[in-house]
């Protein structure tokens, strides 16, 4: 058995499903090794071997009824483990929850049946909780998970702590040492990833909350920790520094203008949102001096573009013309009415880009109806490292807490402008609508003391967001 799980750690390093280098992870830190377990589809063979150490390791497992793999990796893994031991499989959907009405656990089982989850890598073991705790929703047992690399840097203990025990094949430990063995890494490696496996253990108070947890419970500050878009996860962090959730809209038509509101109300602000078309004088120095009131302010720019045309046009619209959107604008909007094409096109001409995909709308009137709304978060839900947030009037979202809900349409005075505004209070849409900023324009924009205005809506929106966390 050693001799075949050696040869077996050489050939996935062969097929680059191991490296070493730098790599960011998910959650925006730096890892020196990376396994991405996904390319074995394309290699039969290893899909053999692979499958025949897992069966081998799961004799040793007692009263197994199903297995279940955890989507979307160990998905075909789990499909030649099914095939090779005669034991039936189900599926789990891995589409949030909340976005639809559709069975999360597919296939036959029964009430109490035990599970064994199958997976590729454990980190912190996150994953398999998100798979284990929909199928004991579903009234499936789970105590046991079969996997084949424990990454050593907490996961075990985490699920230890769930009741799942997990059963792995290799530890990075001797996979290291394997490949050292082989020649395929020096002894530098070998030492970097040592250092990194000491340092890089899970906060797992964290990682436990959020699977299950509703967001409107949570706190921006560990919801940075789960966002996806590293324009949302620095949104959270700004939020969390600046103790504000105001976006304020500055559809001001004279560049001077729109630099004085910046800086006035700069320092309670988290985004700063631009309709750059409707400026009259505009010219593209204007942009320095804006970037620069954003960085000392600590707030990003967020171009309102509502891109909506077929994804060439679009990559044109957000990377040339007078405008040059994607060179100075963080995050802009993109309605979901074209397809995926809009959002193919930003992610290729925005590195580290941010979306806020609109599902709903504050006007009255609006075409936007329900199967619009669900099918624009099925969009969403395909681009986690793209999309910072949805705009929306209620909250549509709520398991998935790396996500912001962004709400326009928010005014302490008015209930609309006579051209099908609708406005609600900051109070109503934080503490009733989900809420996680809200988007205020005239409200400030028109104010006598507009920095006055603005810090009171930034103190009358983050009371709201502190009462939503206790109630
Ligand atoms: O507070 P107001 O009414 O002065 O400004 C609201 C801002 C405007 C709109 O273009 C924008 O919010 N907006 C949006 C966004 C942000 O996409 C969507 C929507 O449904 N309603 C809405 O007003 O700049």
């Amino acid at each position: 058995m050693p001799a075949d799980i050696k040869s077996f750690c050489v050939e996935l390093f062969k097929v680059n499903a191991i490296k070493f280098g730098e790599f960011k992870t998910k959650v925006g830190l730096m890892t020196p090794v990376y396994c991405d377990l996904r390319v074995i589809v394309s290699y039969p063979k290893l899909m053999e071997t692979l499958t025949g150490l897992l069966v081998e390791q799961l004799t040793r497992i007692k009263n197994i009824d199903i297995l279940c793999g955890v989507p979307y990796t160990a998905l075909p893994i789990a499909t030649c483990v099914s095939m090779s031991t005669s034991i039936p499989m189900v599926m789990r959907r891995k589409e949030a929850k909340d976005y639809g009405t559709k069975k999360l656990i597919e296939g036959v089982f029964k009430l109490g049946d035990k599970c064994l989850i199958v997976e590729d890598v454990v980190t912190s073991g996150s994953s398999i909780l998100e798979t284990v705790n929909d199928l004991k929703a579903a009234g499936i047992a789970c105590e046991n998970a079969v996997v084949l690399l424990n990454r050593e840097q907490g996961g075990e203990g985490i699920l230890k702590k769930n009741g799942i025990k997990m059963h792995a094949l290799l530890t990075m430990t001797e996979l290291i040492g394997y490949l050292r063995e082989a020649d395929c890494i020096d002894d530098s490696v070998v030492v970097k990833v040592k250092a990194y496996l000491k340092e890089a253990q899970v906060d797992a108070s964290v990682l436990l909350k959020t699977p299950s947890e509703d967001r409107l419970k949570l706190s921006f500050a560990s919801r940075a920790k789960v966002a996806k878009n590293p324009v949302a996860e620095e949104l959270f962090r700004i939020m969390t520094t600046k103790q504000t959730t105001l976006c304020l809209a500055a559809d001001l038509t004279s560049s001077t203008d729109i630099l004085n509101l910046a800086e006035q109300a700069g320092p309670h602000i988290c985004l700063f949102k631009t309709h750059i078309d409707i400026i009259e004088d505009f010219h593209p120095n204007f942009l320095k001096p804006l970037q620069e009131i954003a960085e000392r302010h600590n707030f990003l720019l967020f171009e309102d573009r509502k891109f909506a045309d077929i994804g060439k046009t679009v990559e044109l619209q957000y990377r040339k013309g007078v405008y040059k959107i994607s060179s100075w604008a963080k995050v802009v909007t993109a309605h979901s009415i074209t397809g995926k094409g809009v959002l193919d096109a930003i992610k290729a001409s925005g590195e580290g880009a941010g979306v806020f995909l609109l599902a709903e709308t504050s006007a009255a009137g609006s075409l936007i109806d329900e199967k619009y709304t669900k099918a624009t978060l099925k969009l969403a839900e395909q681009y986690p490292d793209l999309i910072t947030g949805i705009v929306c009037q209620s909250p549509l979202f709520l398991q998935n807490p790396g996500l912001l809900q962004l709400t326009p349409g928010v005014q302490l005075d008015a209930k609309s402008d006579g051209l099908g505004q609708q406005y609600n209070t900051p109070d109503n849409v934080v503490r009733d609508r989900g809420a996680d900023i809200a988007v205020v324009g005239r409200g400030i924009s028109k104010a006598k003391e507009p920095e006055i205005t603005a810090e009171k809506y930034k103190s009358i929106l983050w009371d709201a967001y502190s009462k939503r966390l206790q109630e």
